[in-house]
């Protein structure tokens, strides 16, 4: 088994695995040569080049796992939104309306993201290492963010609004989508996909309360559809979710993703021992001069020894001016340092 793949069952492992948010892209220079030559949404649609930019960053480093190159709105166009991206996705019509929502189909991904699904049977085969593949979506709450904002926001003001002046349409939406993110995700792993993982980006924008009602709510809807059509590990990713770690400790998953505010160990011992946790170093912590960047993923690391399982990475995405070399030396590290310390 990979260490990835323990470190999700919490099993012992030879070294603390590592992947890194939004491997795949902008920092990359041959993604950036690609994509000069291809805009984004071509590079999602066609299986060839979204296969090909999912292992750039395994040829380059020797990373633990590979995640799916596509984007989070990707099934969301499938369902026939009207979207593009610049570079963040925004949407044409913002969804509103109970008649919007009820005009929602179904995500029938075999019909409507086949791309997807031809992608990951591509990827498979060509993964260095044996590494195994990530598939991912969006969670349903951060789906709703860009549909009902209709553009990237700091406080994505309209969605949050939206869930308090129209709170059982927010819920019907949310449903809707956890559906399409189950049925989407079920074919991945159907697929091929290894370990499967929902983005909840915008978790942090949410009091307990609120990401109680209308957040979690809709990821355990697709969480336990999924725990019945697959035993893959389920990581959930909750960006800025501090506040929120009482109220995700019993969700059926395997893993949490964490973003950096807080210490692994204070994460863990809220989430008990049924999790394992993933993450979590700043993203802004590339930028250290070298010794430093190794002296703060040995603080990650330490911190991770008291969960039953950890898995390495950015608190989230790495940022497009990030150097590879950074990067480089991240990965080694945290490979040398683990087995060193090995548990
Ligand atoms: O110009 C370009 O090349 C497009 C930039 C870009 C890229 C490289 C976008 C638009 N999406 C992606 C790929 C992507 N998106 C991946 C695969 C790459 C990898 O991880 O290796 C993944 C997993 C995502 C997921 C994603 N998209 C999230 C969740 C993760 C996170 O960072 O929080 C979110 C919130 C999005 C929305 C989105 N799509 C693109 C951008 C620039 C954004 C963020 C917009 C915003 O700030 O609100």
């Amino acid at each position: 088994m990979s260490t990835f793949i323990a470190a999700c069952r919490r099993q012992p492992v030879e070294h603390t695995p590592i992947w890194i948010m939004r491997q795949a892209g902008r920092y990359l220079p041959e993604y950036r040569e690609l994509r000069s030559r291809v805009d984004f949404e071509a590079l999602t649609h066609k299986a060839e080049l979204a296969a090909e930019v999912t292992i750039q960053p395994l040829r380059r480093f020797e990373l633990d796992a590979a995640i799916l190159f596509s984007d989070i709105m990707t099934p969301v166009q499938g369902m026939g939104v009207d979207l593009f991206f610049d570079p963040g996705p925004v949407v044409r019509n913002p969804i509103r309306t109970d008649a919007q929502i009820d005009a929602l189909p179904q995500l029938v991904p075999e019909r409507d993201v086949p791309f997807v699904l031809e992608s990951i049977k591509l990827i498979r085969p060509e993964l260095p290492r044996g590494a195994p593949l990530i598939g991912f979506a969006g969670g349903p709450f951060t789906l709703l963010c860009y549909l009902v904002s209709g553009k990237p926001s700091k406080e994505f003001g309209i969605a949050r609004s939206f869930l308090y002046s129209q709170p059982e349409s927010a819920e019907r939406l949310l449903d809707h989508l956890a559906d399409a993110m189950a049925a989407y995700l079920g074919a991945q792993a159907a697929a091929g996909a290894q370990a499967l993982m929902l983005f909840e980006s915008w978790a942090g924008l949410l009091a307990p309360r609120e990401f109680s009602r209308f957040a979690l709510r809709a990821v355990r809807r697709t969480m336990a559809a999924l725990r019945k059509r697959t035993d893959v590990p389920l990581i959930y990713y909750v960006n800025q979710g501090s506040a929120l770690m009482e109220v995700v400790a019993d969700l059926d998953v395997d893993v949490i993703g964490v973003d950096w505010r807080s210490p692994l160990s204070q994460v863990s011992r809220v989430l008990g021992p049924g999790k394992a946790v993933q993450g979590n170093l700043d993203p802004a912590a590339l930028f250290a001069p070298p010794g430093e960047l190794e002296r703060h993923a040995d603080l990650v690391l330490q911190e991770g020894r008291a969960a039953p399982g950890h898995i390495f990475n950015l608190g989230h995405g790495i940022w497009p001016e990030t150097s590879p070399d950074a990067v480089a030396r991240l990965v080694d590290h945290v490979h040398a340092s683990s087995s060193k310390g090995r548990r």
